[in-house]
């Protein structure tokens, strides 16, 4: 049974930083004001749609023809992929990046001291879910507002068994023109090119990454990155924890066209950086361990 907003709205008491509202028929939103930013998050996935510092534009971008509805994954903001990245290994007919960003998390708890604001949503396993992954899990996600934007992925493996993730926080950052940014941390990393067949070649990344084509990578490198938005005249850094993989991703044109809850341009206006463990990066959790995955995103000067 999913919370009630009645029942949230008694968890945030009477803070004036938190508010919750369904414009959408059971599709809670919860709106944050932390003072330096303001933001939303999405009970479903506890999926941050929003993100905007003070004075700035939102940091974050999220499809004007997303669905918010119960069940349908929402294109843009961070995305929790879980507990596997792009389609499941052994069964292409299970969901996309996992099941939880399509599912209905608990908000725990709502705090707000020193100008950040704390929320910390949990997700257990369902009947549904044993369906299509027979693990015994809890998931956290923690996410800190502030003058910068952190979310705390944790897994913790409360079963019998030692089980793999591959996951992701699958972070659109809006930018002015995908055609005027430069990315910075990958250089000298190597990729797994998923727009190449299975199983090729890890290629070099011998400069900074500019996009002009669609990009769908998956780099090798625990490194922060710096997303340079000439247009905006500002940059994002994006640093990260627990992700030994980064996922660069434009769909560009082509496959933007093919994408129905994408309006055919939209690629000019966003890049995914996602902290994760991908490809390679399949991190074990054994019985009573956990995992965390972590990713942080601010505002920094254009130098
Ligand atoms: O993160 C890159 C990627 O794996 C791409 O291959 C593309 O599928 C993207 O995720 C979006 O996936 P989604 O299921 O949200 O449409």
């Amino acid at each position: 049974m999913n919370q009630t907003i009645a029942q949230i709205q008694e968890i945030f008491g009477d803070s004036t930083a938190f508010s919750v509202s369904e414009e959408n028929p059971g599709f809670p939103i919860i709106e944050v004001n932390a003072g330096r930013s303001t933001a939303q998050i999405a009970l479903q996935g506890a999926q941050v749609l929003s993100w905007m510092p003070t004075d700035h534009p939102d940091v974050l971008y999220v499809s004007p023809k997303a669905k918010m509805e119960p069940g349908i994954a929402v294109r843009g903001g961070i995305p929790i992929c879980w507990p596997w990245f792009n389609a499941h290994p052994d069964d292409p007919s299970k969901p996309n990046h996992g099941f939880v960003r399509n599912q209905f998390w608990n908000l725990e708890s709502a705090e707000f001291e020193y100008n950040m604001a704390t929320l910390v949503f949990t997700f257990a396993p369902t009947a549904e879910t044993k369906e299509l992954w027979p693990h015994d899990f809890e998931l956290t996600a923690t996410v800190k507002i502030s003058d910068k934007l952190k979310v705390r992925l944790s897994t913790k493996n409360i079963g019998e068994e030692p089980f793999q993730i591959t996951s992701a926080l699958h972070t659109y950052l809006s930018v002015g023109d995908i055609e005027r940014i430069q990315l910075e941390g990958v250089k000298g990393s190597h990729y797994i090119d998923q727009l190449l067949p299975a199983g090729s070649e890890e290629i070099y990344q011998e400069k900074n990454v500019i996009i002009n084509q669609e990009i769908d990578r998956i780099y090798s490198s625990m490194s922060s990155l710096l997303l340079r938005d000439l247009d905006r005249s500002r940059a994002v850094f994006v640093d990260k924890a627990g992700s030994r993989s980064t996922v660069v991703w434009n769909p560009w044109k082509e496959k933007s066209k093919a994408l129905a809850d994408l309006p055919n341009n939209d690629y000019k206006e966003f890049v995914c950086i996602e902290a994760c463990n991908a490809g390679r990066d399949r991190p074990t959790v054994r019985p009573n361990a956990s995992h965390t995955l972590e990713t942080t995103i601010g505002l920094r000067p254009l130098q």
